[in-house]
């Protein structure tokens, strides 16, 4: 048994994916628990009775006693530890930390991490992607899907995190080789308020990682203070030691200081954004001491991932584009700026649950938007910022509204800039019924 744990009283909030790894961890390395949830049928339910028929779950609210008389808390993500009823309840000598936390204390493999507003999945993508085309063995964890604790036990060349403000919000034990904030916009602030609370949070990975990488256009991803291990990246021609892109002739090249490494035109993803994200991969590699003309080569060959700008089908020469996950103002913005001209007329299909975020900031992206056509708890909202936008109550009706408006040579987008709880699962299911409902009508 860890010692941690010895003689502590344990309590796992959230039976989701991330409480099912804790229960896992703590079952096969020998450690009584309880679990509570405050959904009455949490996910996870069977295949806790099936690991450990000792833990006892109480689910369907905030279990005041349970949660007082516990020593050590590990609480999910999704959980908000802010609120009262957790908030009140634990004591002041009890420990309260997240998964992530716990697995930077038992796992010392080296680790890269990565944290923003946007772009987490598709740099970490990318990064398992480089490592396997370095021949480096590494795993890819954390807010991309799989819980950290899942792989605990297993020490590797290269631990690849992807964290969310959630995880990092309890977090002090990391000690990353290199961490990144790629980008900060208005997203969660339903959970953490304030933008400055957030960025806050977001910034804690800076204090636990070796090196510092940062988005040089955007101040608020600045570590406090930089010194010479720090790394920057961004559109401009970069000083000697930090990433940007350099212009020769009618062509724009990813450079490392003045070493151009690779034509922007071969880079398989589309859009400024994704320059940026393939920048940041690369200085997180250089960290990782991986060999930068190599490296670069390496990125060409990565697919992209599902959800993201990526293009569906072009049906009587309209192109439509899935950018569900474009859950937040930033996403969209980008989706919109990376797509803008590309086509004669954008469609925009946009709505959802904003959690919280100023749509206002949508605005000089609206501009650039032919037809706005909204849904969604938020929908109407959005739709107030554009003369002229269709409401509608379903995705479906969305689609056919953007059909009868496109004609060939334009371009649909679904980039909702929020997230999709209020009428689907998830983001992707919101974009498989969108890519369905495009094949439905052609
Ligand atoms: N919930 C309750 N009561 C509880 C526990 C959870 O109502 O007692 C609700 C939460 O409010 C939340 C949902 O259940 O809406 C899921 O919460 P969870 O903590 O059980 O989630 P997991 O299934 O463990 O998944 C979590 C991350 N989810 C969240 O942070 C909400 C997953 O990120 C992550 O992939 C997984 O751990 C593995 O690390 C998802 C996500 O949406 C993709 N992340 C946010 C984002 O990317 O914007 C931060
Ligand atoms: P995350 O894991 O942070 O949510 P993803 O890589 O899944 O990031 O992308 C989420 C959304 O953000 C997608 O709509 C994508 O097109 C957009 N996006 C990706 N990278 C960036 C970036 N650097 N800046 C702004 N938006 C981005």
């Amino acid at each position: 048994m860890m010692s941690m744990f010895n003689g502590k009283n344990v309590l796992v909030l959230g039976l989701g994916a991330t409480g099912l790894a804790s229960a896992r961890y703590l079952t096969a390395t020998g450690v009584d628990f309880a679990v509570n949830d405050s959904r009455q049928q949490p996910p996870g339910q069977k295949r806790l009775a099936q690991l450990n028929k000792e833990a006892k779950l109480i689910a369907g609210g905030w279990h005041a006693t349970t949660i007082a008389a516990a020593d050590i808390i590990i609480a999910s993500p999704g959980v908000d530890i802010n609120i009262a009823e957790i908030r009140d309840n634990v004591r002041a000598d009890a420990e309260l930390i997240g998964d992530v936390e716990l697995y930077c204390r038992v796992n010392s493999s080296p680790k890269l991490a990565v944290t923003g507003s946007n772009g987490k999945s598709t740099v970490v993508s990318l990064l398992a992607h480089l490592a396997k085309y370095m021949g480096v063995e590494a795993v890819l964890a954390g807010n991309i899907g799989l819980p950290v604790l899942e792989v605990a036990e297993q020490e590797s060349e290269l631990v690849i995190l992807e964290l969310s403000s959630f995880q990092l919000e309890t977090m002090v034990s990391l000690d990353a080789v290199a961490g990144t904030v790629l980008n900060i916009c208005d997203d969660h602030l339903d959970r953490h308020h304030t933008l400055e609370n957030y960025s806050a949070i977001k910034h804690r990975i800076y204090q636990q990682s070796r090196r510092r990488v940062f988005n040089r256009e955007q101040l608020s991803t600045r570590p406090e203070t930089v010194n010479d291990a720090d790394i920057s990246f961004g559109l401009d021609a970069p000083l000697p030691g930090h990433f940007g892109v350099v212009v020769d002739g009618d062509k724009d090249f990813l450079a490392y200081g003045d070493t151009k490494l690779l034509d922007c035109a071969r880079l398989p993803l589309a859009g400024k954004h994704n320059q940026l994200n393939c920048l940041a991969a690369l200085a997180l590699g250089v960290c990782a001491d991986w060999q930068i003309d190599k490296l670069a080569q390496g990125l060409v060959s990565f697919e992209g991932l599902d959800h993201r700008c990526k293009q569906i089908d072009t049906y009587d020469g309209i192109v439509w584009i899935n950018d569900s996950k474009a859950t937040n103002i930033g996403a969209t913005l980008a989706a919109i700026e990376g797509l803008a001209r590309a086509r004669q007329k954008m469609i925009l299909i946009a709505g959802g649950d904003g959690k919280g975020a100023d749509f206002n900031e949508l605005l000089p992206g609206l501009s650039k938007v032919d037809h706005l056509i909204t849904l969604g708890k938020d929908g109407d909202e959005i739709a107030s910022l554009k003369a002229g936008t269709i409401k509608v109550d379903t995705l479906q009706q969305a689609v056919k509204t953007a059909r009868q408006l496109a004609t060939p040579g334009d371009l649909v987008l679904l980039s909702p800039a929020c997230a999709s709880i209020d009428m689907f699962n998830n983001y992707m299911q919101r974009g498989d019924m969108f890519i369905q409902a495009v094949r439905e009508i052609h």
